[in-house]
């Protein structure tokens, strides 16, 4: 049995709906209310002691970070592979993903924190947003960085640049697609899709109008099957998000 304790709106579980839809498994959702503070419980920070979403339980053993997870559902559900069977492109594609984990999704954070988070986090004391942040296991100083009133503008300046490095690695990769690692979708492809479709709704397409290989490969992701299940009701609702 397969559990995903998961937001609608965070783009990280929206990784592993993606790879869930793509392969048809059946899951049973358990939903974690950020607002509420459901991260943080201790019973959930049992499952997950970085306090984030999503954790995947199956069978009772809980599996977390969205990209270690990705991994383990095409490992023990290897039907509709995700992967390359090449040990190459495998290699390709994981350096794929960790370029991913390492520039835009972190990148992504910060205009995505500011238009989402500032307007809640600036109706809240200064003591009590830092008693919030100092709860945060893996967070705590990027949330006290970024403040009731959000990140400075050569902060959000400094991430859009390292977005625009990442859409010209996209497009330059693509010349030899049609998929992101080569001939076949893949956790590439599934791994950047939360920041394009975050861009998307922060109003930041016209980053890729000059790069006509991303907005077609764009379209083609819109188009799959997998897009509409795992980008369920409530994922690109304007709302507190990461
Ligand atoms: N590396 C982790 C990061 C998970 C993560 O950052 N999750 C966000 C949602 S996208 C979260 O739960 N944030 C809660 C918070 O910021 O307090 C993964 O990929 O699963």
């Amino acid at each position: 049995m397969l559990e995903l304790y998961h937001s609608p709106i965070s783009t990280c579980s929206q990784k592993v709906r993606l790879v869930l839809a793509e392969k048809g498994l059946a899951w049973t959702s358990r939903l974690v209310t950020f607002a509420d503070g459901q991260h943080l419980t201790a019973e959930y920070m049992k499952l997950n002691p970085n306090g984030v979403v999503p954790t995947l339980v199956h069978d009772g053993d809980p599996i977390v970070d969205s990209s270690v997870i990705n991994e383990y559902l095409d490992e023990v559900f290897p039907d509709t592979p995700v992967r390359p069977a090449d040990a190459k492109a495998r290699a390709r594609m994981r350096a794929w993903r960790q370029y991913i984990d390492e520039v835009p999704t972190p990148s992504i954070r910060v205009p995505s924190f500011n238009a989402y988070f500032v307007p809640i986090w600036s109706q809240m004391s200064e003591e009590a947003f830092i008693a919030y942040t100092e709860r945060l296991p893996l967070r705590k100083h990027f949330y006290q960085r970024m403040g009731r009133g959000g990140f400075p503008q050569k902060e959000v300046a400094d991430a859009l640049d390292r977005l625009r490095q990442s859409l010209e690695r996209m497009d330059r990769s693509l010349a030899e697609g049609p998929w992101l690692n080569g001939a076949d979708y893949s956790l590439a492809d599934v791994s950047i899709t939360p920041t394009i479709v975050r861009m998307e709704d922060l109003g930041l397409a016209k980053m890729w109008a000059d790069l006509p290989r991303v907005g077609d490969w764009y379209d083609r992701i819109r188009a799959r099957p997998n897009f509409a299940v795992a980008y369920m009701p409530g994922s690109r609702d304007l709302g507190p998000s990461c």
